[in-house]
């Protein structure tokens, strides 16, 4: 157990693992809040994120690193988190350019989508030529060793990028020959290698509703979902530019993977020339959907872009704001607040009597974590319900946490639960059981586990969901075994 001693309590921490989880989270958002005059924030009063992708090789570039920090409150490495990147020989992994992004992000309380494992493209020369069931292995051996090193640090992963043809058929590549089992051998893979992280599919022209790609990926999310391979998420890059731009059909795409109980994203966003009634556009089916937990855009400024020709992205050479930038800032500030989680139900069996109930050492305080972050893998700071942190907790010796009614649990990280949250020990371990001790704390029942705060992102608050997905629960202790 973590001893903090700054204010003589024990800190009391939850990992939130469900982006769901806190998108129904009960968020602080007063009605009369002020309109937000950044991406991040504006973003974060519904609940959501705004991110851009970076280039470390751009941050010694202090206008481009002022707006990056300012505006965004997740990045994803453009390049240097890539199979080239990171595995440059077979087997001999280099982190030094995705650490300097995750460095720099992490240090100013920006969160980072890990990007990608395996891909197509962007692979190693040793890796290019490989077949069977030697790149098979090699797959697996390199998500293993990315995402160990990343382990317990990043919000979400794209494990598989661009599989599909545009007809919905599979891309043939060298990945694809290996077998048609191989996207769900790279997710089950990834979710043992990292159970913290969130873990999505990523791909380009799936916005469409009603094209073939958009139905070939649906069915494999659908299927995997049927069958447990864990997926949590969906990236739709929406790149509109080089031809393709905003369906009229986009919110029901991503309502429609919603409903398969992913997450979705828009996570590569470009537009030709930035149309004003594109980004609002992309942005308001976004936050009409309240599983749509983010959008990133594919740079900073338009000479950042993989397409500077087309000047798509929201600052312009110089920095300056463009007129899609007050498009996408007007949408989010009009977002209301993340919908509030299920009303509590009534407990069909009466709490065993005396102090069962948790509260905070203060009468009558109630285990809750308001406000939040949506981001898997955030550690926040639990709260009482009257926003106090640092609280003692009442206890019972040789008893353990769990929810109130039924057989509900604590728990609820992994595919198939979507709506809940994960609590995570200090060295990250999910699933623990915990034991509330006389002293107030709680610990794990392995010994010497503790709750934890994950990252810098101190005072966040995220509700507390049930493994059904019910929130506002009150919690119980109940004697072990
Ligand atoms: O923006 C990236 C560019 O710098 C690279 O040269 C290119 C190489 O494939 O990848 C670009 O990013 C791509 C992303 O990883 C996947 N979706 C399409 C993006 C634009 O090509």
């Amino acid at each position: 157990m973590r001893r903090l001693t700054r204010h003589g309590r024990y800190r009391l921490a939850v990992a939130a693992a469900s982006a769901l989880a806190v998108v129904g989270a009960a968020l602080v958002v007063p009605s009369l809040a002020q309109a937000a005059s950044t991406l991040g924030a504006a973003a974060t009063q519904s609940g959501r994120y705004f991110g851009t992708a970076i280039a470390g090789g751009r941050l010694g570039d202090s206008a481009y690193s002022t707006i990056a920090a300012r505006e965004f409150n997740m990045v994803t490495a453009e390049n240097e988190m890539k199979p080239d990147a990171t595995e440059p020989q077979q087997n001999v992994f280099n982190f030094t350019a995705g650490d300097q992004i995750y460095n720099w992000a992490n240090s100013r309380g920006i969160k980072v989508r890990g990007h990608t494992l395996a891909w197509h493209s962007q692979q190693p020369g040793w890796m290019q030529n490989m077949s069977g069931s030697t790149l098979r292995n090699a797959m697996i051996n390199h998500i293993n060793g990315v995402m160990g090193h990343y382990r317990g640090k990043l919000a979400a992963w794209d494990v598989v990028n661009e599989a599909f043809n545009e007809d919905g058929s599979r891309r043939q590549s060298n990945l694809q020959a290996t077998g048609n089992d191989w996207i769900e051998v790279a997710f089950r893979t990834a979710r043992a290698a990292d159970p913290s992280v969130k873990l999505c599919y990523n791909d380009y022209n799936i916005e469409n509703w009603s094209y073939g790609k958009t139905q070939g990926v649906y069915r494999m999310i659908q299927d995997f979902r049927s069958r447990g391979v864990p997926i949590d998420c969906v990236g739709l890059q929406t790149h509109f530019t080089g031809g393709s731009s905003l369906p009229g059909n986009f919110q029901t795409t991503l309502s429609s993977f919603a409903a398969l109980g992913v997450d979705v994203a828009l996570t590569e966003v470009d537009v030709t020339n930035a149309s004003t009634t594109q980004y609002a556009g992309l942005t308001q089916a976004c936050v009409n959907v309240p599983r749509c937990i983010g959008i990133t855009v594919w740079g900073v400024r338009d000479s950042d872009s993989w397409r500077s020709n087309e000047s798509p992205l929201l600052f312009d050479g110089g920095g300056n704001k463009k007129a899609a930038y007050t498009s996408v800032l007007n949408v989010l500030n009009g977002a209301g607040p993340a919908p509030t989680g299920t009303p509590t139900p009534t407990p069909t069996t009466p709490p065993p009597g005396g102090a069962n109930r948790i509260v905070g050492s203060q009468s009558g305080r109630c285990i809750d974590v308001p406000n939040s972050s949506r981001t898997n893998g955030t550690r926040v700071q639990l709260y009482d319900c009257h926003g106090q942190t640092n609280q003692q907790w009442t206890w019972t010796a040789n008893r353990q946490l769990t929810v109130y009614a039924g057989s509900m649990c604590l728990d609820a990280a992994g595919s198939g639960n979507s709506a809940a949250v994960q609590i995570y020990s200090c060295n990250g371990q999910a699933n623990q059981q915990w034991n509330v001790n006389s002293n107030g704390t709680i610990t794990g029942v392995q010994s010497g586990r503790c709750l934890d705060v994950w990252g810098t992102a101190n005072g966040q608050q995220v509700q507390i969901y049930d493994c059904n997905g019910q929130a506002n629960q009150q919690f119980r202790l109940v004697p072990v075994g």
